[in-house]
């Protein structure tokens, strides 16, 4: 296209929402309405087409092809946030910087990892995973033995069920979306499915329950259904293509898709099936659900429909009025994500976002919302919709039945509540500088 044309008429865009959310349909096949909405931003104008400079890296022989590759020495920032960067006798996490990704998979270097007893340095050769309790014939396993099986791949997130827990405070904090929101990732992972495991044991019809327990310190360990265990769990061994890392479960771990975190044992050693569940500590105590009014649900497993915007959020700078591309990402314990909406008038009006797909169930789906931003003070807001037909609850809605805290929360390594799910809202103002608020 011609550069007068380009310059001279930016198309109309279909604004379907207050404050300049633009149709998402300029999205598709239309790349031509955005890159006349770009502005300066995508726009080659006359001042700055000249021939290009050759840079230094250009007139020289670059490094050597290395065997592992890391990122750029300029990506140095892009790195998870430690609760725990002194390494003292406790528990430590690691929180995903979701302001500084895009698209759906959460490199292994940066799945957020929460150990409460340090990460084992496990032996693959000496692992054993065994299969018994109420079966015809106990089994053992290794990581050789796993892999001989035919694996099957899915994409899946992890959420831990103090992901959000900041939320929950009575005053916004000033944080990113990776200390908000850190404590939820999203890979593909490959492991056979339990439910081969235990057909092959013989699992006992009375067996109601499974207690799945890790390898690492504490033998941590968590009750499961059975029927979770036959509808769609893994032992997962291959995590984004590769081995698990060591931070989330090296060489085998159970994998319960949509289920909070803390189910998802790590360093899976032993699979017991029983009756009754075991009543274990991070099950009965850690994990159970404090109500407003002091009742507590004891097993509240699913992880349910939630989205947060992750571009632009705290942290980032809108440089100057013009178009942006409002995008995040939405994930449901239930199934797949059916919609999300996108506000930019703090929920006065509310536009629907393209959705990237493939859309798979219990897995990230990322959202992209068109906006032009005039420069006004502007608050963005995401509401998630899944095929159950469960909507992401508003704040005001989530507060009432769920609480928040008397008091501010000052720091945001601690966990007030558990299972957070409503909505994330980013005060923009007339400078470009972006706030977390409660609208
Ligand atoms: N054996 C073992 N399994 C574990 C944990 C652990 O400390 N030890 N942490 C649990 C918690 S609290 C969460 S939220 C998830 C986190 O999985 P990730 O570290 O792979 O992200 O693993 C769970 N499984
Ligand atoms: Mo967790």
């Amino acid at each position: 296209m011609s550069q007068s044309r380009r310059r001279g008429h930016p198309p109309s865009l279909d604004h379907v929402a207050g404050n300049g959310l633009i149709n998402r349909r300029a999205l598709l096949g239309q790349g031509i309405a955005i890159a006349g909405a770009m502005g300066a931003a995508g726009t080659v104008t006359g001042a700055v087409a000249e021939p290009l400079k050759d840079e230094k890296w250009s007139l020289e022989f670059g490094d050597v092809t290395p065997a592992l590759q890391t990122p750029s020495q300029f990506e140095k920032n892009v790195v998870r946030s430690l609760s725990n960067p002194n390494g003292e006798f406790r528990n430590s996490h690691a929180r995903t910087p979701h302001h500084l990704l895009n698209g759906t998979i959460t490199p292994n270097s940066l799945h957020f990892s929460i150990n409460h007893c340090g990460i084992p340095n496990i032996d693959p050769a000496k692992h054993k995973l065994v299969i018994h309790g109420m079966v015809r014939q106990p089994l053992e396993f290794t990581l050789e033995t796993l892999s001989r099986y035919p694996l099957v791949t899915r994409m899946n997130f992890v959420e831990c069920a103090g992901n959000s827990a900041p939320m929950f405070s009575s005053e916004p904090l000033q944080v990113t979306a990776q200390a908000i929101h850190g404590l939820v990732s999203n890979s593909e992972w490959s492991g056979v499915p339990l439910s081969t495991l235990l057909d092959e044991a013989g699992i006992d019809p009375k067996a109601k329950w499974v207690v799945a327990e890790g390898a690492d310190g504490q033998f941590l360990d968590r009750s499961v259904p059975v029927k979770k265990a036959y509808d769609d769990a893994l032992v997962a061994i291959y995590q984004n293509g590769e081995h698990l890392m060591p931070g989330n479960g090296y060489p085998m771990r159970l994998l319960l898709p949509g289920y909070q975190g803390n189910m998802n044992v790590k360093f899976l050693r032993r699979i017991k099936a029983v009756e009754q569940p075991a009543y274990s500590m991070f099950e009965s105590k850690t994990y159970s659900q404090i109500l407003p009014g002091g009742k507590t649900w004891r097993f509240n497993f699913l992880m349910q429909v939630k989205s947060f915007i992750t571009n632009p959020s705290f942290g980032h700078q809108l440089k100057e009025p013009g178009f942006y591309a409002i995008s995040g990402v939405a994930y449901s314990g239930t199934g797949r994500i059916a919609k999300v909406m996108v506000s930019a008038d703090g929920g006065k009006s509310w536009g629907e976002a393209a959705l990237q797909g493939p859309v798979y169930p219990k897995a990230f789906t990322r959202f992209v919302m068109p906006w032009r931003w005039d420069g006004q003070p502007a608050t963005l807001q995401s509401r998630a919709w899944d095929d159950g037909g469960n909507a992401q609850p508003l704040r005001a809605e989530f507060v009432a039945a769920r609480g928040q805290t008397s008091k501010p929360v000052t720091n945001p390594l601690v966990f007030p509540n558990q299972h957070y799910n409503s909505i994330t809202s980013w005060a923009v103002d007339g400078k470009g500088e972006i706030k977390h608020v409660y609208a």
